[in-house]
């Protein structure tokens, strides 16, 4: 299977809900819909914190979101989990710089879609000739969804990134909301990542059909 193209890559990352159990107050499979039906472009299974699904349950959720993201032909990725990933078929995978190295997790995905967490400039050079097709850039503002974030370093980083020459697609993620998230498309990104703005919202749908308006 040959690897997404960029600019295919670009227009997935427009809208990116990260989503797992411990961050819903209703059913997630619930909230994934409803924020897929307000435009969300590719949705992340991250089953992390405590409370967090494991064995049958994490892969059960697992598969009801994909089935979710088939319906609206939506990329499906799978945070850190390899074997649940390719169990379920997924389209990608998602890792952080604390999970097994890019180029090991790429020798093992073939064509799947590869993402990866970055922080600097070096740690996305770095990623994107390992084999990532994207960056996750963060945290750009302080997050309560994630319990090891690291500081918050603003729209900068991404323009920093940008500067370097690395025109690898890329979203920002931590603490975007609909009100700081066009300077983090002006600094450069393809697309914004979000936990808590969609998942906590009154109304997900029609918050996610507001980020969808910023875009491009
Ligand atoms: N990764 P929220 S920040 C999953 O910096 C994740 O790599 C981050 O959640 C990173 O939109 C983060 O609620 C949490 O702030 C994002």
């Amino acid at each position: 299977m040959s690897r997404v193209r960029p600019e295919q890559m670009r227009a997935y990352l427009r809208l990116y809900l990260v989503i797992g159990s411990v961050n819903c107050r209703m059913d997630p499979v619930q909230v994934a819909e409803e924020a897929l039906a307000g435009g969300v472009s590719v949705l992340q299974y991250r089953e992390k914190g405590r409370g967090a699904l494991t064995g049958g349950d994490k892969r059960r959720l697992g598969s009801e979101l994909q089935a979710v993201c088939k319906g609206y032909g939506v990329p499906f990725i799978v945070n850190d989990d390899l074997e649940l990933a390719l169990e379920l078929g997924a389209d990608g995978i998602h890792i952080g710089q604390q999970d097994e190295r890019a180029d090991r997790v790429r020798s093992r995905i073939g064509g799947l879609m590869l993402g990866v967490s970055a922080h600097t400039v070096e740690e996305a050079r770095l990623a994107v000739e390992q084999g990532a097709d994207y960056l996750g850039v963060g945290p750009i503002h302080p997050t309560q969804s994630k319990e090891d974030a690291l500081e918050a370093q603003g729209p900068s980083i991404i323009g920093d990134i940008r500067a370097a020459g690395i025109d690898v697609p890329l979203v920002g993620i931590g603490g975007i909301t609909l009100t700081n998230a066009g300077a983090v498309l002006e600094a450069g990104a393809d697309g914004i990542a979000v936990i808590s703005a969609l998942t906590g919202a009154d109304d997900i749908r029609g918050t996610a059909a507001n980020f969808r308006r910023l875009g491009p």
